[in-house]
Formats: structure tokens, sequence, C-alpha cells
């Protein structure tokens, strides 16, 4: 039964077990509906437990219904009917009560919550706002501050926190139906609290939505859900309970058939399949149990901390003392910075040092499961690391390297048990960034890559899948846009211009800002490798700016300079000098470009490039480097990844203003396989 009922005495409790998060499907709903009107007419009822069997409280309507038509009963209405019945109803959460989970919960009198269970709005991710009266009822238990937090952000709080904002009733601790009993039966329940309907709303000032609107428009640029959630709770605190319900509800399905919501959606279930591809289904991974990681400069540590997040011991290898001493003060500020941003208590940091043993000989690894090596991008150091590891490691342990374009192929030629052999590569800073492209061989065992896959769960991060290329996909694609971003420059952009028509794409920062924040050198090492393959590559401005020794932000001038103390950039007139010198010698026209032009000449190569990674086989799906755009290179999460958005905003036009751009010499054309697409109407 997907809904149903047990007595405790005077006390029914209501058990909704829909696996695997309980969100509110049909069934569901129509579970609780019926549910109610039973207890309702049960005069020995007193009190009713709302509790939820697996491991979460109701995690939100069902997003898998969304864009189907819908189904009675509506969430709305059985939120509604809660809030009515004749017996009052006490959610008991664990988990994630979520969305419409949590919009039941505030419907009931009361609410209790394990100390772990986290409550929270998260509905602004899928592209839309709370549709059952989550914007409405939010302010009127934990005031409108609060409310605005929780509804535009997105991110749950935990239990302590709920309680502290008056979201909950009380946290329990224990066995949380042993504990929501008790407390029904403490409960004055001659006395219930107030219905959200009939709470006032503590009013703030005009200033304070000046204000709020203001820094959300800063930080979400233009992703809609937020701003319009924050409406929907302005509303709430000026106009009747029920005026504001018909506004959030009118808001709500204006956004659910949004194309910024289809893209989240799309999104939503990327990031799910993600982690569980169906090519290594019923393969069981190689255990994993202790990881040693080579390296613990910027990205050793990184990748250190990445495996301590996972609940692994790490040892940490380095050439000498006085490298590992650095090496683990890096993950000691790793975790320092962790503690100050408030993510991990000092306990916690304190664990997780304490799980890393530094040694210096390579013979403390013999019986590890896993070792990353996170060295020189250097195809010699590296093969030179992997030579010595195959000699003091177990003849299965998996041994990894972390490249952003070395060929894995390559460092393993030759090695004994090639088949224990992977790529992964790790996006900086490895603690913090969610990507984690997972590179096998053509001898890498299918028990090996699962592995992979699962220590990026372990890790909480994304993993995708990404064949044997310079660059994987991430670098790939990159290197396509900002080579882009050269060629609108030599034909009469500026860097401010460019940067800022992707900052109103959608970008956290434009190309040239990203170049200088990360440095110009890593990326000129990596165009002298090419070239030494016999590769051609294009970036004729920023070699000329790294001759010149600007490399961004680091050097105080990069594409733009940086005054003394400032991360500011400011146009630059050497960088103005360079682009028209190379402009000249090159006899490239000028132009005038406007912002979408730009966006255009930036991203529909970018789109090209994914349609022949696909089909070159080095990603296996669309969805795959919609998720190496968003997660890697900052692609808006609301646009849904390049593929989705070039999908959806129609194939034709996409190949259409690519042949536009190839005729100028300012893109390459089309490839066979989007233009195929693009003629048949076949999803990528
Ligand atoms: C909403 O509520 C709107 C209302 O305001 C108004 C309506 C009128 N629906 O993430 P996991 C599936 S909008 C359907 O790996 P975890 C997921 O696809 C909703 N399915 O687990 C996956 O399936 P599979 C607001 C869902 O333990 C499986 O569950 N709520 C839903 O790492 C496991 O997922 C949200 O946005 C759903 N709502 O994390 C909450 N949620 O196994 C979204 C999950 O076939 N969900 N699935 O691949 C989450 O944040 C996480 O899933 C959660 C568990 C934290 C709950």
């Amino acid at each position: 039964m997907t809904v149903s009922l047990t007595r405790h005495g005077a006390i029914a409790v209501v058990c909704v077990d829909h696996p695997p998060v309980n969100a509110l499907s049909q069934s569901v709903r129509q579970g609780l509906w019926d549910m109610i009107g039973t207890l309702d007419a049960l005069d020995d009822v007193l009190a009713v437990i709302l509790i939820c069997a697996g491991r979460t409280f109701m995690a939100g309507a069902d997003v898998s219904e969304f864009g189907k038509p819908p189904m009675e009963p509506h969430l709305r209405n059985l939120v509604q009917r809660i809030e009515e019945a004749r017996k009052p109803w006490i959610a008991a959460m664990h988990g994630s009560a979520l969305g419409g989970g949590f919009e039941i919960a505030l419907a009931c009198r009361y609410r209790v919550a394990l100390a772990t269970a986290s409550v929270g709005l998260p509905e602004v991710n899928l592209g839309i706002i709370p549709g059952a009266g989550g914007t409405v009822r939010t302010p009127r238990f934990a005031g409108i501050e609060a409310a605005v937090e929780l509804v535009t952000t997105g991110k749950p709080v935990r239990a302590s926190k709920a309680k502290q904002m008056g979201l909950i009733d009380a946290v329990i601790e224990g066995d949380l139906l042993e504990g929501s009993l008790a407390f029904a039966q403490a409960c004055d329940l001659a006395n219930v609290p107030a219905l959200a309907q009939d709470r006032p709303i503590a009013p703030v000032g005009p200033e304070f939505w000046t204000n709020a609107e203001a820094a959300l428009v800063k930080r979400v640029r233009s992703e809609a859900a937020p701003l319009r959630a924050l409406a929907c709770v302005k509303v709430a605190s000026e106009r009747s309970f029920t005026d504001a319900l018909a506004f959030e509800r009118e808001t709500f399905l204006e956004l659910r058939g949004s194309p910024q919501a289809s893209a989240m959606r799309h999104v939503f279930f990327c990031e799910r399949a993600a982690p569980r591809p169906s090519e290594l289904n019923g393969v069981t991974p190689r255990p994993v149990r202790t990881v040693g990681v080579i390296g613990s400069g910027t990205m050793g540590a990184g990748i250190a901390a990445a495996c301590r997040e996972a609940g692994l011991p790490v040892i940490l290898i380095e050439q000498d003392q006085s490298a590992l001493g650095r090496g683990l003060a890096n993950l000691l500020h790793i975790n320092d910075g962790a503690v100050t941003a408030g993510r991990i208590s000092a306990q916690q940091a304190a664990d997780k040092v304490n799980g890393v043993i530094g040694q210096t000989d390579l013979t403390a690894l013999a019986e590890a499961d896993l070792v990353i090596e996170a060295v020189f991008e250097d195809l010699a150091v590296k093969r030179d690391v992997f030579a010595r590891l195959a000699t003091h490691c177990r003849s299965d342990a998996i041994l990894v390297t972390n490249t952003s374009y070395v060929d894995p192929q390559q460092i393993f030629e030759g090695l004994s048990h090639p088949e224990r052999f992977l790529g992964l590569h790790f996006f900086s800073p490895a603690q913090v960034m969610k990507l984690l492209e997972i590179i096998p061989t053509a001898q890498t065992d299918p028990t090996v890559l699962s592995a992979g896959f699962a220590l990026a769960r372990a890790m909480n991060k994304i993993p995708v899948r990404a064949g044997l290329c310079d660059g994987f996909i991430g670098n790939r694609m990159l290197k396509v846009l900002w080579a882009q971003a050269e060629r609108v420059l030599l034909s009469g952009a500026t860097p401010v211009q460019v940067d800022a028509a992707m900052r109103v794409f959608g970008q956290p920062m434009g190309p040239f800002e990203a170049q200088d924040l990360g440095g110009l050198d890593s990326a000129d090492f990596q165009r002298k490798t090419a070239r030494a393959r016999g590769d051609t590559v294009f970036a004729p401005l920023a070699e000329r700016l790294v001759a010149l020794g600007r490399l961004g932000q680091k050097t105080k001038a990069g594409w733009y300079d940086y005054p003394e103390g400032s991360r500011q950039g400011q146009a630059s007139l050497v960088v103005t000098n360079v682009i028209k010198e190379a402009g000249e010698e090159a006899l490239i026209p000028q132009r005038t470009w406007s912002s979408s032009q730009i966006v255009d000449a930036l991203l529909l190569p970018v789109v090209n490039e994914g349609a022949r990674l696909l089909a070159e086989g080095i990603a296996m799906r669309a969805s795959d480097i919609d998720l190496v755009n968003i997660h890697g290179c900052g692609f808006p999460r609301w646009l849904g990844g390049p593929m989705h958005w070039a999908q959806a905003g129609g194939l034709s036009g996409v190949v259409a203003r690519l042949d536009a751009l190839a005729h100028e010499g300012l893109a390459e054309p089309p490839c066979d396989a989007l233009r195929e697409h693009s003629f048949t109407g076949r999803a990528f």
C-alpha cells in the first residue's frame, strides 16, 4: 500500500511508502486524500501523525509528472484539505522534506523532525516556484526575510535551524515514530496552534524589497524563477491569504510551461542518470577502501580532500619531507576554508585531516585499492610514476591518472595489467568542482570503470564518461569557445564587449575574465604540447599576451590590466593594440558586433563541436555534454547545456547561423552530424 494506516490508541499513523523518495505522485496524493476522509470520520482518533517509509519524507511533487496532463487530486487541494482536516495532523519528517512534501508539512498543525532531516523549497532549481502554498505559508511561520532566503535560493535547512526559524515545532532524538507519538501525546490538542492563514506577517519596509531584488538580479542574472518567487512572497505579505495563493498558482503554472523549467528538468534527470550509465548495469565495481594520492600540490591536495569527503582514508605521497609538509599545509588550508565558510565543523575538519597519512615512499601504497596520480602534466613524468607504481602496488589495484589533456592510453602504454588503468579528470579546485570526467582506455576493465563511477558518487560528484582525445569533452569544447572569442576580437569586438555579452547570456564570467583568473600560462603550455604533436592551434592573441608576460591576474596584466590590489580588470591599451596589430597583419575585415551575435559566434561552434564529439563517440550522450558544460565550463543551468539549448531553439536555425558565420570566415561550417540532426529532426 502506498499510503497505509496504523493505530496507536487515539493517535492514527499515516505512512507513505513510495520509493525511492516518496514523491507526491498521483497514487500518493489519492491515498492521502482518501485517508483524510477516513480519519475525519473516526471519532476516536484525536491526532494524525504523517510519516514516511524509506530514506526520506516526501521529497516533493513527482517531477516526472510535469509536462503531462495534470491528474486529480491536485497537490494544492490536498494541502488545503490537510489544513482543514477535522483532526490535527503532525508531520514527522526524516531525510529531505522538500517542495510539495514540505508544503504538506506546512499545512499540518505541527511539524517535528529528526535532527538529521532537512526541509526546504528547492523549486527554483527546477525553474519553477512552490505551487502549493509554499511562498504564502512560509512567511507566516518564519517571517519574510527567512521565506525569501528559502524560496529564492532553494537551499534546504537542517532541522535545528528550521526550529529556530519557526518552521518546525520540535527536533526528535532517537526513533522518529516513538518521538512523534510522545510529542502527540504531550500536545494540548484542545489548544492547537493557529493555521498559517490565521497568522499575521510582520511587515518589512519598501527598501527591503528593493534591496532583495537588486541582490537577486545580480546573483541569478537571467534565471527567471528566483525573481518570480520573490514577487510571490511580496504579494503574500501585501494581499490576503487567498489572493496570494491565487497569485502563486498563476506564477507556478506560467513557469512550469516555460523553456527554463523544461531545461532545468532536463538537467535534473541528466544529473541523476549520470552516476549510473546503462552500459555499466550489472557490473560490480572493484571495491575501494583505501586511496593513495601522488602529488600534493593544489590538485593533489584537492583530490585528497575530495577522497576524504567520500570517507576514504588517504595515503598522500610526496618526493620528500619538505614537499610533504607543504602538501599537508595545502590540505589544512582547504579544510580551514570549509570551516570558515561554515560548510563543516572544526571537528569534522580535524577528522578529515587525521584521515590522511603523509609518506615519501611508494611502498606505503602496497595495500592501496586505488592510487590517483596528480603530478605535472607531462607524459614522461607521468609514465615514470606509473612504471614505479606498477611495481609497488597490488596487481589488482586501480591505477588512475588525473590529467586534463595528456593521453591516458600513452601514459599507460606497455605496463602490466592494462585492465586496471583509468583516467580521471578533476576540475580545479578538485574538492569543490562537481564534475569528474572518467576516461577509460581501450583495455580498462568494466569493474574498474564502474569503480570510477562509484568513487565519483561517493565524492558527491557528477561523473561523465569521455573518450580519448585532446582535452576530452570539457577542455576540447572550451578550446573552441576561446578560439571563437579571439576570432570575434580580431574582427572588431573588444574583450569588455565579449565578456559582457556572455555574462548577460548567463555565464558567471566571460571567457577573457575567466582566462585572467585561471592564468594564461597553463593553456599556453597545453598549446605547446599540442603543436609538438603536430596539431593546429588557434590562439594568436593569447600567445602574444603570454609572450608579453601578461599571464592574467597573477601578473596584474592579462586580457585586462589589474591595478595594484584590485581584482577588477580594466580595459587595457596594450591589449587593444595587440588585437589591432594582429587583425591588420591577418587582413581580417572589421565589423560591428551585437551581444546576441557575440553569443552566437562563441556558442554555435561549441554546439558544432558537441555534435562532433558525439559522432566520434568521445561523448556517449548529449546530456553528458550538457552536464560537462554546466558543471565544468559555467554554462547557465537554466538553459539546459549547449546541446539542449541548441535543440530547444531549433537546429535548423543553428545550422543556418553557423553557415553564415562560416561564410564570413568566423567559424567552421556545421559538421555532417549537426546537419543530419537538423535535417532529420532527430534528437541528439
Ligand atoms: C515541487 O514539489 C512542486 C510543488 O511546489 C508544487 C506542485 C504543485 N520526483 O537524487 P537521487 C528520483 S517540485 C520524481 O539520486 P538522493 C530521482 O530521479 C519538486 N523523482 O537521491 C532518482 O531516480 P532514479 C521539489 C524524483 O538520495 C531517485 O529519486 N523537490 C524526485 O541522492 C533518487 O534520487 C525537489 O526538487 C522527484 N521530486 O537525494 C527534490 N526526486 O533512481 C528533488 C528524486 O530512477 N530531489 N527523484 O534515478 C532531490 O533533491 C533528491 O532526490 C533527494 C534525494 C535529496 C530527495
